[in-house]
């Protein structure tokens, strides 16, 4: 794995850096590594829980099929990253609001980390792990107070396989609450990558940083900049399919490479 000593910012990105106007930033799992968030793909592993692969877990199948399943791999979620901090490679992005004049911060994390280390206006592809929303009339709901957690054993994974508790219930309505997040399966966010692919297409320089590129439509974003004559940087300390469309590829890890930019 390369270290600091060995990144090295070429001059030419660095010029591209002084004068670009508009600036996309595509993040994935990858920059939240360092924070101790599990990646899903990360090392040739892919996220397990209970013996299914998350797109199996995470997906529209799941929430037909099991949502108090679903409940019990969010909520461990959760309980996870409430006790996580962003990492130095989304401070430095937060930074990037007020480097250019139109910069678009665009994630596939639900993780809410980008957010907390400053980011404004950060676009979620795929929603956050810290919202619910009602399956029947879509109202919202925080989840930061823990508001509506299931009696979840801290971090424990209860293997019985006693009843789960039911999902949370909507205080409007009465129907079930469901994660406020884009399981496999489901459509994206009305609106959303719409806009996303806009700023793709307006964008003069876009970094991809921390993806392993291989989920759509997220993964079209640099495609669609790259097509519209963008400048592509990935920032990941292994190759990914995306890696030979880009025009520069710097080896190392977000929280090491985004504050030497
Ligand atoms: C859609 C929220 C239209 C959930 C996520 C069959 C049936 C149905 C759909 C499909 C199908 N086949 C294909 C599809 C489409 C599917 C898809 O793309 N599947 C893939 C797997 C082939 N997409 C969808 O379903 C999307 N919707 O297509 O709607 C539709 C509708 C109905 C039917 C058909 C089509 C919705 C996708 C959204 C899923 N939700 N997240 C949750 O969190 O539980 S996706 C989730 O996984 C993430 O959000 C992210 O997008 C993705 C993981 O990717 P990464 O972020 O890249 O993370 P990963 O671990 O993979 O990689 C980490 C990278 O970081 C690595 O490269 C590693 O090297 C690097 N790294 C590690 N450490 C560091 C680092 N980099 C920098 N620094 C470090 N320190
Ligand atoms: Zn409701």
């Amino acid at each position: 794995m390369p270290t600091t000593a060995d990144v090295t910012i070429s001059l030419s990105l660095r010029e591209r850096m002084q004068s670009a106007r508009n600036v996309l930033v595509l993040t994935g799992a990858g920059i939240s590594a360092e924070s101790g968030v599990p990646t899903f793909r990360g090392g040739g592993n892919t996220t397990i829980w209970k013996g299914m692969p998350f797109d199996v877990i995470s997906s529209a199948r799941m929430l037909q099929t099991n949502l108090p399943a679903v409940w019990e791999w969010f909520n461990y979620r959760r309980r996870l990253l409430a006790a996580l901090k962003p990492n130095a490679g989304h401070l430095a992005l937060a930074r990037w609001h007020d480097r250019f004049d139109d910069f678009t911060l665009v994630t596939q994390n639900v993780d809410n980390l980008h957010q907390l280390g400053g980011s404004r206006e950060v676009t979620e592809l795929h929603g956050n792990i810290w919202r619910a929303r009602c399956v029947e009339c879509s109202t919202r709901y925080n989840l930061f107070e823990n508001e509506v957690v299931g009696d979840f054993k801290e971090h424990e994974v209860d293997e019985s396989d006693e009843e789960l508790p039911p999902a949370p219930i909507c205080e409007a309505c009465g129907n079930s609450l469901r994660p406020d997040v884009v399981l496999f399966g489901e459509l994206l966010p009305p609106g959303v990558f719409e806009r996303a692919t806009e700023k793709a297409q307006q964008c003069e320089l876009c970094f991809v940083v921390g993806t392993s590129a291989l989920v759509y439509p997220a993964a079209s974003l640099p495609e669609i900049a790259a097509g519209a004559g963008a400048y592509i940087v990935e920032v990941n300390p292994e190759r990914t399919p995306l890696s030979d469309l880009c025009d520069e590829v710097i080896m190392g890890k977000a929280g090491e490479v985004l504050p030497l930019l």
